[in-house]
């Protein structure tokens, strides 16, 4: 057995370091653009996958020992996971963790006895904070691997489930406030559906948006001040599932008037299963006002299910740093949900992961910035709308035009001139010269 107490603190060392067990990037209070790396990039542990999750699969068991010395299954167990998870993040300087309910505590045989246990183990919790830095950025509860939640839990077609959901968002959100959390995500789980031909689609989602609705009203009635997100995902465990896209989510919320108590938790993987890239939906969501916080992962564009590896692609945490940067920065954080591959199983290799993330964020960070800073980029696109900056364009912009006046002068001009070059692969090497010209 491993332990994390094992492991050493994590030292930033620099980008010329072969330690495997330093930042090459991620030093937590070098300024970018005046801000401290740590409050642009505010990195949070899954306790589902850092302290849960052994690396099992539908083809064989878990490789990696998460037991910590305890029998999994006792609330020993419960507490050994909150004593190691604690020890690592102060080693990493990770200053925010995410949980589900059932994530902190094994399922008693009534909703009583889990519910006791995550009294005791949240108090655990709140004790063990103290004197850190250690925040919880978002709660949620896990309302899909239990069988009853077979036909998603909002969405299920049984009001005895739909009540049983209740209950757990209930503990849950109560959960998340006695531990300061910032937010409270809904993942749609199983929210969606196989075929049409059982599946009234318009009356799941309408209870979906009450429990919704329910959740928010009964939160704000304890005091929960934070935001609400929802979080996008195409497929997977269900065929089609409700949160399609960033797109498909806003719509949702805006239906139901959500919108103002909700906001989106992108992931990265999630993203890509629905045939977008991550900066994509994280423009989707900024542009909207929608942004909240991140699932810091990616997928492999060669498989086609949620792979939720450790981030690694500098290009793409670049791009999605550059979004975040552009629309004032996240007020939630960059929540790993990612595992280390089944074959790294050693709590080193769990160090290893969350330094891959972390530092290849910092390092999209720090080239986001270059971006911006270069200019050359934004000047582009400002550039390439300014033919709107002319008194017929401005008039279009402030809604004062109309369709006759834009036919009239179109056939005045004859034929429109092409609307000059995108000129993607210059861009492209903007790109690649601010990522690739030294530090
Ligand atoms: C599943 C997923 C979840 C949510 C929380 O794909 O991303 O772990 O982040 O329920
Ligand atoms: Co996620």
């Amino acid at each position: 057995m491993s332990l994390l107490t094992d492991l050493p603190r994590i030292p930033y060392e620099g980008p010329q370091s072969k330690n495997p067990l330093a930042f090459k990037h991620y030093d937590a209070n070098r300024l970018v653009m005046g801000k401290p790396m740590k409050d642009h990039l505010k990195f949070s542990l899954a306790w589902w996958h850092a302290m849960s999750a052994t690396g099992l699969d539908m083809f064989g068991p878990g490789t990696a020992d998460k037991t910590f010395g305890e029998a999994p299954g006792t609330m020993e167990h419960a507490r050994a996971k909150v004593d190691q998870g604690f020890d690592f993040m102060q080693k990493l300087g990770i200053e925010y963790f995410c949980f589900h309910d059932v994530d902190l505590v094994p399922e008693g045989k009534s909703l009583e006895e889990t519910n006791r246990r995550l009294d005791d183990i949240t108090d655990y919790i709140k004790a063990k904070m103290q004197g850190t830095n250690i925040r919880c950025l978002w709660g949620t509860a896990n309302l899909f691997s239990h069988p009853r939640y077979m036909n998603g839990a909002g969405s299920s077609n049984s009001v005895d489930v739909y009540c049983h959901a209740a209950a757990q968002l209930k503990k849950a959100i109560e959960c998340t406030v006695k531990l300061g959390g910032t937010g409270y995500t809904f993942w749609g789980g199983r929210e969606g559906y196989e075929t049409l031909l059982n599946t009234d689609m318009k009356f799941e989602q309408e209870n979906i948006a009450k429990l919704m609705r329910m959740a928010v009203d009964y939160a704000r009635s304890i005091g929960f001040t934070g935001t609400f997100y929802i979080e996008p995902k195409p497929k997977e465990p269900m065929k089609h599932q409700y949160d399609f896209d960033a797109a498909t989510a806003i719509g949702f919320l805006r239906q139901y008037g959500l919108d103002k108590d909700f906001k989106l938790n992108i992931e990265a993987n999630h993203a890509t299963l629905a045939g977008h890239t991550f900066q994509h939906d994280l423009r989707v969501a900024a542009m909207n006002d929608m942004l909240g916080s991140v699932d810091a992962n990616q997928g492999d564009l060669l498989l086609g299910w949620d792979t939720d590896q450790f981030p690694a692609d500098v290009y793409e945490t670049t791009l999605a740093m550059y979004e975040i940067l552009k629309s004032g920065g996240l007020k939630g954080g960059l929540n790993f949900d990612a595992k280390n591959r089944r074959p790294s199983y050693t709590m080193k290799d769990m160090a290893e992961g969350f330094i891959l993330g972390m530092d290849a964020f910092a390092l999209g960070l720090k080239k986001a910035a270059a971006i911006i800073e270069d200019g050359r980029v934004d000047g582009f696109v400002k550039e390439r709308y300014a033919s709107f900056d002319s008194d017929l364009g401005r008039k279009i912009r402030k809604d004062e035009a109309t369709l006759g006046e834009l036919a009239e002068r179109a056939i005045k001009q004859g034929q429109a001139p092409l609307p000059g070059s995108g000129r993607q692969e210059y861009l492209e090497g903007v790109v690649n010269s601010v990522l690739f010209s030294g530090e």
